[in-house]
């Protein structure tokens, strides 16, 4: 390990990734599942399968009114001149297209009811343990022939370097707002994968978020340790009509293919992390990433 790309290490960071200039597998420090199966609506097997495969898929929580409702609504939003300009507003590397919209839970708009939606953050609550705040949020568009790929990543690596999240104690939750086929990009899962920190090489770059959320470059896994991943869990995807819902852990890889097809993968994206989790300063010693990616110290519950 040569000195040169070494960098300093925190005390307190139990994670560290992209200081090294090899990469690393590391076993997990934190349970998986805090809660207990009489915190919350899942079952004794539901927990049993969370913890082991580090996600749950739900098909049709939301009816497909609800959905179609929504999905008008994603339009909306899509179109409308003012969010074009905004910092919240992500667009696709090559056509322009809008990749995304942040903090969505922000807006005075019914995807923000979605965010806070019971059904779901009972759920987070139960994942995680108690009270939790909603950490990030986003709507993907994917649409149809130019919606680009999300290459393979754990949510966690970025929000621990990035952000400053100490613990794997958040849960990542996909709303489908269409349909979830094998031919339009639906996210892709290594199971158990959530047991295995993956360790990444290169320093974070400035302000890394200005290319990150179009195309990862920085704190995706190498091969080999991808490889690893995959031959022992496999690789499944989350399909479902729209409606359906995936919880995955803070830590789970995952990725998702292009969309060539006509038909759009839009989902709702919404980050719980347990109140006890909150950020504190980024492990890559830069500066924070800003509020709307990422929410920042003091942090409430939600109710
Ligand atoms: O950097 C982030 O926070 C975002 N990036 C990806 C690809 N997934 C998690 C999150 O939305
Ligand atoms: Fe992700």
């Amino acid at each position: 390990m040569t000195v040169a790309t070494e960098r300093k290490i925190r005390r307190e960071d139990l994670y560290p990734s992209r200081v090294h200039d090899v990469p690393a597998l590391q076993e997990r420090e934190d349970p998986v599942v805090y809660g207990a199966e009489h915190d919350g609506p899942l079952r004794a097997d539901h927990l049993r399968r969370y913890e082991q495969f580090g996600y749950l898929v739900f098909e049709r929580m939301f009816s497909a009114d609800d959905v179609a409702q929504l999905s008008r609504e994603l339009e909306d939003l899509r179109s409308n001149p003012e969010m074009a300009d905004r910092p919240e507003a992500i667009t696709e590397p090559d056509s322009g297209e809008t990749r995304s919209i942040f903090a969505v839970h922000r807006l005075d708009h019914p995807l923000s009811r979605l965010c806070t939606e019971q059904r779901v953050v009972e759920i987070a609550r139960q994942l995680l343990g108690g009270d939790v705040y909603i950490h990030q949020s986003r709507v993907n568009y994917k649409r149809g022939f130019r919606g680009k790929e999300f290459y393979w990543h754990s949510d966690f690596e970025t929000w621990h370097v990035e952000d400053g999240m100490p613990r794997l104690r958040a849960v990542s939750c996909s709303i489908s707002l269409t349909d979830n086929t094998p031919y339009n990009g639906p996210l892709l899962l290594i199971p158990g994968s959530h047991k295995t920190f993956v360790s990444c090489v290169g320093a974070t770059p400035d302000r890394h978020y200005e290319k990150s959320l179009k195309r990862q470059e920085y704190g995706v896994p190498d091969d080999d340790s991808l490889t690893r991943l995959a031959e022992r869990g496999g690789i499944e995807a989350a399909l479902g009509p729209a409606g359906s819902v995936t919880f995955f852990e803070c830590n789970t890889m995952h990725g998702s293919s292009s969309n060539i097809t006509p038909f759009p993968r839009s989902n709702c994206f919404v980050v719980f992390n347990h109140v006890d989790n909150a950020l504190v300063d980024p492990f890559c010693g830069l500066a924070p990433r800003p509020g709307h990616i990422a929410t920042r110290p003091p942090v409430e519950p939600i109710v």
